[in-house]
């Protein structure tokens, strides 16, 4: 069925021909008619916007007053027009995050909008939203968090139907929705209607399989994203996968298909039994919601290029957050960054090159050009495509150019209706009489972007190098990258506001394994750690280092670089701050957790309530994500100035 308008249109062109050519047998698994649309979309936003946007938080706790949410001047056309002039696709909302707080008026819970001040609790974030996509001509997705830290029943059965019933609600109100995201952070501490503690799930908890008959019931157009379960030995996938990092990139060859035996896997698998491609996300800022004390590390155009040729040229989706502010808006530095970007795709990719060249090949299934002929890979469509005959696994395609063409980029597409097919590619360019290999890869999909280094030449190959069958080819384009402007955006990640640590010496750790006594946390190198776990045995928290900063300081908050090696173990979730003037006697200045610091192991900010001058902090690792022991990369202190008078230090 979902091959059938590819074969009606071959079929079309052939009543004329003279050798009916038909067309290429599918390989392996193949997307659906809702996977198709799903891979023209692309590119598209996140907005996260909640109760967080006011508490300057990652996750809510749960316990949040409905009081807070309080925008003063939301403006649901603006953060839509923003994302359809950076040309997004469309955008996906936090209906609801981990603190369960809802920004629509849901029948089903006093936690939401209803019961805050914004717009004396008559407004609804979601239908605002959803309109103003509308009118934008943008499409409208939502996030559902399945994790509730508001909910008294979480991890209890009465809870998962509540969380069909919002399901119900989300796609009978708010018009077409293009995409429902799972999050797949679940389970742990929370606040549960005031029970305080922790809640385990049960295996199967959310019945995805019930939830997603109830998706495909109400809207069966919606891409169903991860809310992946097993069943029996297999697993059962949706329409997409995580990409597998916050970062938004996927690996560089990244496969269109899993395995339902195998389950997921980064990178998919080839040659898996079901078509389920991965859609990478990140956040144009460090964090997934706006933190003021963030606005000078919004992302350049050029690293949102860079994540973009890493996730959409490698065949996924990519998913890129832009959370609103406390106005209710998009902050003008990210309004910047993402015009900045615009512009450069637009400069890149707004000229395809390889159009009007002549184009011939090897090879032409049935020699039957006007149907599978090499002209369909630069006719601008992705249903038409240029394959060869059975027996030709390894063909080649030519174009030719009048003039001389200069690019540096190179765009190929798969006609994915007929599954993924080729393995492995390569391309060459015409220099000085011979040709030479300007890039070559591994697996192609919706979309293949390579970045090469500049090349003037008149003629252009694409070679199949290892293919199980005959390749189908829809597009081959050539597009030179445009410069970067310069100063397009405000900063980028990793700026921080901590003070110098050149006068600081570590007083005391209770443990550390590496007998530097601490050194590893404060000297400026990411690679080197404070850890508690010894040849002896593991540590466990809680463990504590005291640092004297060699004089006083007005302390405005602090920093943690979790360990940036990759590796989970010991990487600290919550934590107790402590400041004081001899190093002996303490005062609590802060106390919390640093959220999903698993998915995303940024450096973590802390801001205090109130500025403390202090000449020792002590910092103390009560919480690990992985393991019995505590590894901490880098301690940081953000400041006013260190005060250099004699009286103010002991
Ligand atoms: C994560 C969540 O825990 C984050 O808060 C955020 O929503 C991100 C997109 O997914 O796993």
């Amino acid at each position: 069925m979902r091959t059938m308008l590819a074969f009606i249109a071959a079929a079309a062109a052939l009543s004329s021909a003279a050798t009916a050519a038909t067309p290429p047998k599918p390989y392996g698994a193949v997307p659906t008619a809702r996977q198709v649309k799903w891979h023209e979309m692309e590119l598209y936003a996140f907005v996260h916007f909640t109760t967080n946007t006011f508490t300057d938080k990652e996750w809510g706790f749960g316990d949040e007053k409905e009081s807070v949410f309080n925008p003063t001047a939301f403006d649901a056309d603006q953060i839509t027009r923003t994302v359809k002039e950076a040309g997004l696709s469309g955008l996906i909302i936090t209906a609801k995050h981990h603190d369960g707080f809802c920004i629509w008026p849901s029948k089903y819970t006093t936690h939401s909008v209803k019961n805050s001040p914004w717009k004396n609790g008559k407004g609804d974030v979601l239908k605002e939203v959803s309109e103003a996509c509308k009118r934008q001509g943008i499409k409208f997705g939502v996030y559902l968090s399945p994790w509730d830290r508001n909910h008294a029943e979480y991890g209890r059965p009465a809870y998962v139907a509540y969380y069909k019933n919002q399901i119900r609600e989300l796609l009978t109100n708010y018009g077409p929705v293009f995409e429902m995201w799972f999050d797949g952070a679940n389970g742990g501490d929370g606040w549960y209607g005031g029970a305080k503690g922790t809640r385990k799930i049960p295996e199967n908890y959310y019945d995805w399989k019930g939830v997603v008959s109830l998706i495909r019931q109400l809207q069966p157009d919606c891409a169903v994203w991860c809310a992946e379960w097993k069943d029996g030995k297999r697993f059962m996938f949706n329409d997409a996968i995580w990409g597998g990092s916050e970062q938004g990139h996927v690996p560089e060859v990244c496969w269109s298909t899993a395995s339902t035996a195998l389950g997921p896997k980064r990178g998919g698998t080839r040659g898996g039994d079901v078509w389920c491609p991965s859609e990478g996300d990140v956040s144009i800022r460090p964090g997934w919601f706006y933190h003021a004390g963030q606005d000078r590390q919004v992302k350049s155009p050029e690293k949102l290029m860079q994540i973009y040729f890493e996730s959409v040229g490698r065949g996924a989706n990519l998913i890129l957050n832009i959370p609103p502010d406390r106005r209710g808006i998009v902050h003008e530095n990210d309004v910047k960054a993402l015009r900045g970007f615009r512009k450069l795709m637009d400069g890149t990719f707004g000229n395809d090159l390889a159009k009007g060249a002549a184009a011939t090949a090897s090879n032409i299934r049935g020699k039957d050009a006007k149907s599978f002929g090499p002209q369909n890979l630069t006719d601008g469509s992705r249903d038409s495509y240029w394959a060869s005959d059975d027996a030709v696994a390894t063909p080649d395609a030519t174009l030719e150019f009048k003039a001389p063409v200069t690019f540096s980029i190179v765009r190929i597409r798969e006609a994915i209706r007929l599954g993924q097919r080729v393995d492995d590619w390569a391309v060459d360019t015409w220099q000085d009489g011979e040709w030479k290999e300007f890039a070559k890869g591994t697996a192609i999909g919706a979309c293949r972007l390579v970045r090469g280094g500049m090349v003037t030449t008149t003629k252009v190959r694409l070679r199949i190098t290892k293919s199980p069958v005959c390749p189908a080819i829809a597009e081959f384009g050539l597009f030179l990258e445009a410069k970067p402007a310069g100063g397009g955006s405000a900063g980028e990640t990793g700026a921080t506001d901590s003070i110098s640590k050149a006068k600081w010496k570590v007083l005391s750790t209770s443990f550390d394994a590496t007998g530097k006594n601490g050194a590893g946390a404060i000297d400026g190198n990411p690679e080197t750690m404070w850890q508690t776990h010894g040849d002896d045995g593991e540590r466990p928290p809680p463990q504590e280092i005291v640092v004297d900063m060699g004089g006083t300081v007005n302390v405005k908050g602090f920093s943690c670089l979790p360990r940036q090696d990759g590796c989970p173990h010991g990487i600290v979730d919550k934590y107790e701050f402590y400041l004081g003037d001899d190093g002996r006697t303490w005062s609590k200045a802060a106390e919390g957790e640093f959220a999903n610091i698993r998915a995303n192991p940024i450096l973590q900010t802390v801001a205090l309530a109130m500025p403390k001058k202090a000449r020792y902090f002590k910092f103390v690792a009560t919480h690990v994500i992985e393991k019995n022991h505590v590894a901490v990369a880098e301690l940081g202190i953000i400041a006013d100035s260190v005060q250099t008078n004699k009286g103010a230090e002991k």
